[in-house]
């Protein structure tokens, strides 16, 4: 299968984000900044939000890796449309990459785009890349402290999505410590308990950015 690749413009720019955020508005698609350490199951949870929102929304992905396609891949397998975006070694999404990417979309048929940032607990945190709201992945077995080390990926999102819980009988991983610690410094965002491996709790979180996206297509 044929991927697209496109590359991080790598000279420091203007901060786009207005730009991409008033292009979405315009064209009615909602942009959900997927963020976490790398192997947290990024990939996984979008793979899996796919199957339960393709029904109702028309989805597309951009996929972030600082090197090769093997995402991208996995997306365009389920007939997604995906564009794969190369940082060739930057370690998050600039909104200048996203501004750059839109128009390989037909926006027009477009309700949904998931961008899977760079797997990284801090920097992808500090870029607003003109989404319309950010889920932060935090995986078992990364441990529970994460919340307390890595503050900003946790107060700067709008969503906090517990993946492998269907690993927590192997780990020492105390959710309520995580839960505690989320609403200490972010008492607004959304908390999900999911498994993308057994399906556990994805219904709930379907729903939540099912009515997130709903109200940003209105
Ligand atoms: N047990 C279990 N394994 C999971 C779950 N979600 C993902 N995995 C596994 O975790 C590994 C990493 O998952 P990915 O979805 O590739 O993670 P990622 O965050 O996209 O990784 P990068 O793109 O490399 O940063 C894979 O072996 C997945 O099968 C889960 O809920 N439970
Ligand atoms: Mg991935
Ligand atoms: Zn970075």
């Amino acid at each position: 299968m044929e991927i697209q690749v496109l590359h991080q413009v790598m000279e420091w720019n203007e901060d786009v984000s207005a730009d991409v955020r008033k292009t979405l508005s315009e064209k009615k698609v909602c942009l959900i900044n997927v963020m976490g350490s790398p192997g947290a199951g990024k990939t996984s949870l979008i793979t899996a939000l796919i199957r339960l929102l393709r029904d109702h929304f028309s989805i597309g992905v951009i996929e972030g890796d600082i090197t090769g396609q093997i995402d991208a891949e996995k997306i365009a397998a389920l007939h997604i449309p995906a564009v794969q975006l190369n940082t060739d070694g930057a370690c998050h999404i600039e909104a200048m990459s996203i501004q750059k990417i839109l128009p390989d979309f037909e926006l027009d048929k477009l309700d949904v785009i998931f961008v899977e940032n760079i797997g990284n607990l801090v920097c992808p945190a500090e870029f607003d890349i003109g989404e319309s709201f950010r889920l932060t992945i935090l995986s078992v077995p990364e441990g529970d402290d994460k919340v307390v080390k890595y503050p900003l990926m946790f107060t700067d999102t709008d969503c906090l999505v517990l993946n492998k819980c269907d690993m927590l009988p192997y780990f020492d991983f105390d959710t309520q410590r995580v839960a505690a610690d989320y609403r200490g410094v972010n008492p607004e965002g959304g908390l999900f308990q999911v498994s993308s491996r057994t399906g556990e709790g994805l219904e709930a979180l379907a729903q939540h950015l099912g009515e997130r996206i709903s109200a940003v297509l209105a």
